[in-house]
């Protein structure tokens, strides 16, 4: 086997900053997007200027006391399918959690588990549940890799589950890191998901290897004509992007079909990215982030056919979980991103203009590692913590 260089840990066990960073002093960040093509030359500078906005949302606990929640998708108004990273998938519905059965096995060590659950773009009438996970190569094997199913609800199981994307068996991993797992579908029912690097970082550029990837299916699992490496010898031709290290936030703009992306940094450099097809992200080759202990990564953060990522925190945030609002509780926010953060302990309002970033404001905060945010069809805001889901209705309402 080749080398395997393992990325010592994950954001998502990065420690929470004593206070929030400085603010003055230090420019706005520049925006590195340039319509429809990849910019490659202008170094982004890091996100510093973040506007509280924290009085600006009521916060209540809409579910308390579950364990690590990791997704959440609302089926009906005040319905909602929960994934929890032990690998328990739960419907909650008028104040009561029912388990459902028949969920797969997971691998659940380290960052591994029952990741996120997303609806068939066509929901109630096609009335698949998308799901992903991180599957073992073998029942209890640590080996183990992002797999996509797609399932139906009958009563409190699920049913008729198919295989949406497996890797090949030889393309397991034991490291435990960097699963990814997000799922979001674009205006003609494409399904993409994100797989992060699985600690090997090198294989991010390697495109017959699935991981450190953002990958585009039709919904039964089958390869769209049109993906950028198709008919390529060896390849996944699932690969819509590559060099991309851990995507943990992944969502469709529905204003303008863009595919959004939060993506975990090392040691600072989380990124911003809009994901287009053929394009490589970068990694490990470019980055603005540092080895966990503080050692050089790279030394380039911009390299000629690499993006440069639409914008960077640095320090890291540990950005997870993503949703572009949409409701009519506060209607000055649709169109805007929010993205979820571990380490921080925040939701993050991110203004963009097309594929251009404008501003971002923080509109919680110190509630805990926020690991999902969605929109709920009442307009409000709901928050996966790791023992809480929250719900954020405009403050004085
Ligand atoms: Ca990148």
């Amino acid at each position: 086997m080749a080398s395997t260089a393992l990325v010592a840990c994950s954001n998502a066990d990065a420690q929470k900053p004593a206070a929030t960073p400085p603010t003055a002093a230090i420019p706005a960040p520049v925006s590195a997007a340039i319509s429809g093509a990849i910019n490659e030359t202008v170094d982004v500078a890091p996100i510093v200027d973040v506007a509280d906005m924290t009085s600006s949302v009521n916060m209540e606990v809409w579910i308390d006391d579950i364990d690590q929640p990791w997704g959440i998708t609302f089926t009906a108004p005040g319905t909602a399918l929960i994934t929890q990273k032990s690998g328990k998938l739960v419907l909650y519905k008028d104040g009561n959690l029912t388990e459902i059965a028949n969920v797969p096995e997971v691998n659940d060590g380290r960052q591994g588990g029952l990741m996120d659950v997303t609806l068939d773009p066509n929901w109630p009438a096609d009335d698949w549940i998308y799901l992903s996970l991180s599957h073992p190569k073998t029942p209890g094997a640590d080996a183990a890799m992002t797999k996509i199913i797609r399932a139906k609800l009958s009563g409190a199981a699920l049913t008729n589950i198919e295989t949406v994307f497996k890797a090949k068996d030889e393309d397991y991993v034991k490291t435990g890191f960097h699963y990814g797992s997000r799922i979001t579908f674009d205006a003609a029912g494409h399904l993409y998901f994100s797989i992060g690097d699985r600690g090997v970082m090198k294989d991010a550029q390697d495109l017959t290897k699935p991981h450190g990837k953002v990958h585009r299916v039709n919904r039964d699992g089958s390869i769209p004509a049109d993906n950028p490496f198709v008919g390529q010898a060896g390849v996944y031709e699932s690969i819509y992007s590559y060099g991309n290290r851990n995507p943990q936030g992944l969502i469709i703009h529905p204003q303008t079909d863009m595919l959004w992306s939060t993506e975990h940094g090392p040691k600072g450099g989380d990124e911003l990215n809009v994901i287009r097809a053929g394009v490589n992200y970068g990694w490990p080759e470019i980055s603005y982030g540092i080895n966990y202990n503080g050692t050089v990564l790279t030394e380039f953060t911009k390299k000629p056919d690499m993006a440069q990522p639409i914008s960077q925190w640095t320090p890291s945030i540990a950005v997870c979980g993503l949703d572009v609002y949409q409701g009519s509780l506060f209607p000055e926010w649709n169109g805007k991103l929010l993205a979820g953060a571990l380490a921080y302990e925040e939701v993050r309002l991110v203004t963009v203009d097309g594929d251009r970033y404008v501003t971002e404001a923080t509109i919680l905060q110190q509630e805990g590692r926020v690991r999902d945010v969605t929109t709920g069809p009442d307009g409000a805001i709901y928050v996966a913590t790791q023992d809480q889901i929250l719900r954020l209705t405009p403050a004085g309402n």
